[in-house]
């Protein structure tokens, strides 16, 4: 019989197949209750209000910072913990030398022990989230099981979850299911595991952003790149932004940069005011979805509905969009505190902090004031730059690829690949030093293709053919590009102001796709001369620009050196073709 019209039908009766779901993880986990998230704003605030109550969450300047709050997490759990994350396939093969393997059987034996009884006293959030516009054929959707509110908060944010997101799970049958506990937060009891065969992922132990929010790095980058192969897209570690000329046209691209090197000052960047008329419109600034389309053209969606950044450095000279998105409506993790609760972080100008991320009195001597991985979430909506493109269920077509790294030396400020066959080794080929995005050593270069060496849920070499097999598909393929914004001279000061002024290299890309800019030819792509960039306005050294145009040969054959043992760890996974493009490279280095 038809519920009345006045009376919703209650959530765990939308979808058999999640109800069974949630059934199975209670009888393991023994919770106290179930609640199954409507994805309301009261939802929300009672949420908020229930945390502040229980001294979870602390309420920052009402006058500053409305709507803001701080969360603390545990001292030992700030960052993604790479050196527990599995890729569970049947045969290791296909997890391939970049992930840690286990069995699947093996996992979810260990898994389960982990899990049992491990919500008693506590409530299991049952979180339905659809990543991408809900109206999308690029969508996809999951359901996220937690015991953690703080996770709860920060779904809400960064995907569309609740209700809607389950009846679209009903409708189509298929969800990627996430089962998160953060267990007793012990290193030595935590987990991340993903099932791509199963579209599963089980993680335990850990309430930080990357290994807590499934929706983030587990499933939109792990899972979804699995799904990807066997359906034809690319789902990417990716930042996607518009870029509106003076003339009015506006041309997207999609970057690719390892964690913490810029993404979200790129996606929201401010043009310097020497090149007037210019716009950069935010669709997304962590992950994209890149589909071919009908037209042969690659289209994109930001499968997020929220930003998960991070806030040192974050000021109105380096990002003013940033800055005032985080002014409202934010929820801060591991920032300091000044005396009047405004949450305060390095990089800022004004005010002290009093306390510490750790809520400790602030001593210097005991390192910085807020964590280095300290972070925001915030609905992308809140950012000035926000374009509305990013709802629209087509995507939006991507005029060029940019690859980019942290690199001292060795990478020019910007080059262009000769082809999509070669923009794929220029991505394979990406490094970059370590940030504190993820527990290690900080400031070590590293591996990094695609920026996908922590996120890719399988094995590289397969993962670089599907590449190449996507551009086989198009017919009109975006310039690929690479750029390091990170090059420093013998003194160890950067060589490229950075932030604003990297629109300058944009535009020059732009130009280059759409045949206008001058490039010359060099062994390892099209770099241009310092004449063929916009640089009116800019105080820059001419030996500086001279400096960062250029490449050391002897430099880069060591590089090609390195880069040819790399790939020939993935064995006979590895394309032929991109063996062959680095040997073509060598060739042309001499
Ligand atoms: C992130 C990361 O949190 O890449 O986006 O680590
Ligand atoms: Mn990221």
């Amino acid at each position: 019989m038809a519920a009345p019209a006045h009376k919703m039908t209650a959530m765990p009766e939308l979808s058999r197949a999640v109800a069974d779901w949630v059934e199975t993880v209670r009888e393991l986990t023994q919770p106290r209750s179930v609640h199954w998230i409507e994805g309301n704003d009261a939802e929300a605030r009672e949420l908020t209000a229930q945390l502040v109550r229980a001294r979870e969450l602390t309420v920052l300047n009402a006058q500053e910072f409305p709507g803001c709050h701080l969360y603390r997490s545990s001292p030992n759990d700030v960052a993604r913990v790479e050196h527990l994350t599995y890729i569970c396939t049947r045969s290791q093969e296909d997890a391939g030398p970049n992930n840690h393997w286990m069995d699947p059987q093996q996992a979810h034996a260990r898994m389960r022990e982990l899990f049992r009884g491990c919500m008693r006293e506590r409530t299991l959030y049952v979180i339905p989230y659809c990543m991408g516009p809900l109206e999308s054929p690029m969508s996809r959707r999951g359901v996220e099981i937690t015991d953690s509110p703080y996770v709860v908060l920060n779904m809400l944010i960064m995907t569309r979850a609740g209700r809607a997101a389950l009846e679209l799970i009903a409708r189509d049958g298929r969800f990627v299911k996430g089962l998160h506990s953060i267990g007793e937060l012990d290193p030595e009891r935590r987990f991340i595991m993903h099932y791509p065969e199963e579209l599963a992922i089980e993680s335990y132990g850990s309430g930080y952003g990357g290994n807590a929010l499934l929706g983030k790095k587990c499933h939109a980058l792990r899972i979804a790149s699995w799904q990807a192969r066997t359906e034809g897209w690319l789902a990417e570690h990716m930042l996607i932004v518009g870029l509106q000329n003076p003339e009015g046209e506006t041309h997207y691209i999609a970057c690719a940069f390892p964690s913490a090197c810029g993404k979200t000052n790129l996606a929201m960047l401010v043009p310097p005011e020497s090149m007037p008329g210019w716009r950069v419109l935010t669709i997304g600034e962590d992950i994209a979805w890149l589909h071919p389309g009908p037209d042969g053209r690659l289209w994109a969606i930001n499968p997020e509905a929220g930003c998960f950044g991070v806030v040192p450095g974050t000021n109105p000279q380096t990002n003013r969009n940033a800055y005032e998105m985080i002014r409202r409506d934010t929820l801060f993790t591991n920032v300091a505190l000044t005396a009047d609760n405004q949450p305060w972080w390095e990089g800022l100008t004004s005010g002290k902090p009093v306390l510490d991320w750790q809520g400790r009195p602030y001593d210097p001597a005991r390192g910085p004031a807020a964590h280095p991985n300290s972070r925001f979430t915030v609905a992308a909506r809140g950012n000035p730059s926000y374009s509305s493109r990013m709802e629209d269920p087509a995507g939006v077509p991507i005029t060029a690829i940019v690859f980019g790294g942290r690199r001292r030396e060795v990478a020019p400020l910007v080059y262009e690949a000769r082809d999509w066959r070669h923009g794929v080794l220029v991505g394979a080929s990406l490094a970059s030093e370590t940030t504190a995005a993820a527990v290690g050593q900080v400031g070590v270069v590293r591996r990094d293709p695609m920026a996908m060496q922590p996120f890719c849920g399988y094995n590289f070499g397969d993962y670089w053919q599907h590449w190449l097999e996507v551009g086989a598909r198009l017919t009109r393929p975006p310039g690929v590009f690479h750029v390091n914004w990170f090059r420093r001279d013998s003194e160890g000061k950067f060589l490229w102001p950075g932030y604003g002024e990297n629109l300058r290299v944009l535009a020059w890309m732009l130009d280059r796709c759409a045949g206008k800019a001058g490039a010359t030819e060099s062994p390892i792509g099209r770099l241009p001369l310092p004449a063929d960039l916009n640089t009116r306005g800019l105080s820059i050294r001419p030996e500086a620009l001279a400096a960062l145009c250029s490449i050391d040969a002897d430099v880069w054959r060591r590089e090609c050196a390195q880069l040819r043992e790399y790939l020939g760890g993935y064995g006979s996974h590895l394309p032929a073709a991109l063996r062959a493009e680095l040997e073509a490279t060598e060739r042309r280095l001499g």
